[in-house]
């Protein structure tokens, strides 16, 4: 059963956030509970980049019962001026008597500034209470805050014995319904999708997030070095979400006038003849692109990885066996000669979806 605790109020402040990731752009999210004489008199989750703060909403709804009560927060109130002023001076003038923090804002225009703030003013804090819940939910943000570079998640599908599709290209479909659900969760949470060009050409997919009730489509990121892309993708005439395609120097000038034409970003990164992936991603970042889902096929996802840039693996497997030598597989890598040399997955998890498991994981990269 559930004890009145610092953990029970933490957590409902949690689960408040963890409903509105996917919709906070490159804010993270945040929850925030205000509890007084063992009672909640308010609750608030940040929903959207430049609107109010967690900590904003529900000292609102507590109104002037704030004082003296104790504020729990997902992540430390900030300090300074962004789209919206500082909370930690909002927690003051609410005159509360308690602050408990989950995590410190990784920010560096806060880090530990507003925690000091509060103190200063004679506020108890307390910090690190359901801590590694916090972080781990804000995992894309606190990449993306102090690196400026986006968060990649791997998504790969495969059977048992490692194969996408079977040798005649077939994978529809490999894992099952729930899988599939999970995959278009994903969609909602990421702020982009990247596949290759030859995805684009083999599947002429959407890439849009598709569940029981509307979600929130991802930007579609294409890694097309020689701007193959057909003007009559879906992807360029649908209009369901932005498309970007990233380039090299060497692809053809009115083939990327036709694109853009059409409502296409076009980034180049490179000379040539391969995407600079390492600047692909800094270009993303720049165009506050925070996270992205790849969701590509074994060339580019054998070179993200190569290069380093994955953070994150989920790997759906179904309990099935295709075979086929030459059937293509989720990561072509330049290959190791040595098992010492293996790229390591950290933090290994295990989930199930249906038939399916899903191993979840981060790689080491060097
Ligand atoms: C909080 N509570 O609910 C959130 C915080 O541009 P702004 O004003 O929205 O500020 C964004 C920054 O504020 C963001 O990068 C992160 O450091 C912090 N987010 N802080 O106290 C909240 N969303
Ligand atoms: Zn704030």
């Amino acid at each position: 059963m559930d004890i009145l605790n610092d953990e029970f109020y933490m957590d409902l402040a949690l689960n408040l956030a963890s409903k509105a990731l996917g919709q906070t752009s490159v804010n993270p999210v945040v929850g925030c509970v205000v509890v007084k004489d063992g009672r909640i008199i308010g609750v608030g989750t940040h929903l959207k980049r430049g609107t109010g703060h967690a900590e904003v909403h529900a000292l609102n709804m507590a109104g002037e019962e704030a004082e003296g009560a104790t504020v729990y927060v997902t992540l430390e109130p900030c300090s300074h001026f962004g789209k919206t002023p500082p909370c930690c001076e909002r927690i003051i003038a609410a005159k509360a008597a308690r602050v408990v923090v989950a995590c410190t804002d990784p920010n560096p225009l806060v880090a530990g500034r507003g925690l000091a703030r509060l103190r200063e003013a004679g506020i108890e804090v307390k910090v690190g209470v359901l801590g590694e819940r916090s972080m781990k939910l804000n995992e894309a943000f606190n990449k993306f805050i102090t690196t400026g570079l986006p968060f990649v998640t791997l998504k790969s599908a495969s059977t048992l014995d490692g194969k996408i599709a079977a040798k005649t290209g077939d994978s529809r479909w490999v894992t099952s319904p729930a899988s599939r659900e999970a995959v278009h969760m994903l969609r909602h949470r990421h702020m982009g999708i990247m596949v290759g060009i030859g995805t684009v050409l083999a599947d002429d997919p959407s890439l849009t997030t598709r569940l029981p009730v509307p979600g929130i489509h991802p930007v579609r990121i294409v890694v097309d070095s020689a701007l193959r892309m057909p003007l009559g993708a879906k992807l360029v005439q649908d209009q369901a979400a932005p498309t970007v395609i990233v380039t090299t120097e060497s692809s053809d000038a009115s083939q990327r006038e036709a694109l853009e034409a059409a409502g296409v970003k076009v980034v180049v990164c490179g000379a040539g003849p391969k995407v600079d992936l390492t600047q692909a991603m800094k270009r993303l970042g720049e165009l506050e692109i925070g996270s992205v889902l790849l969701e590509a096929g074994g060339t580019l996802s054998g070179a993200m990885l190569d290069a380093g840039l994955v953070d994150k693996m989920l790997l759906f497997i179904a309990p099935k066996l295709i075979g086929g030598a030459n059937a293509p597989v989720p990561f072509q890598l330049h290959g190791f000669d040595k098992m010492s040399e293996a790229i390591e997955i950290e933090e290994l998890d295990v989930q199930r979806y249906g038939s399916d498991i899903c191993l979840s994981g981060y790689p080491a990269n060097r």
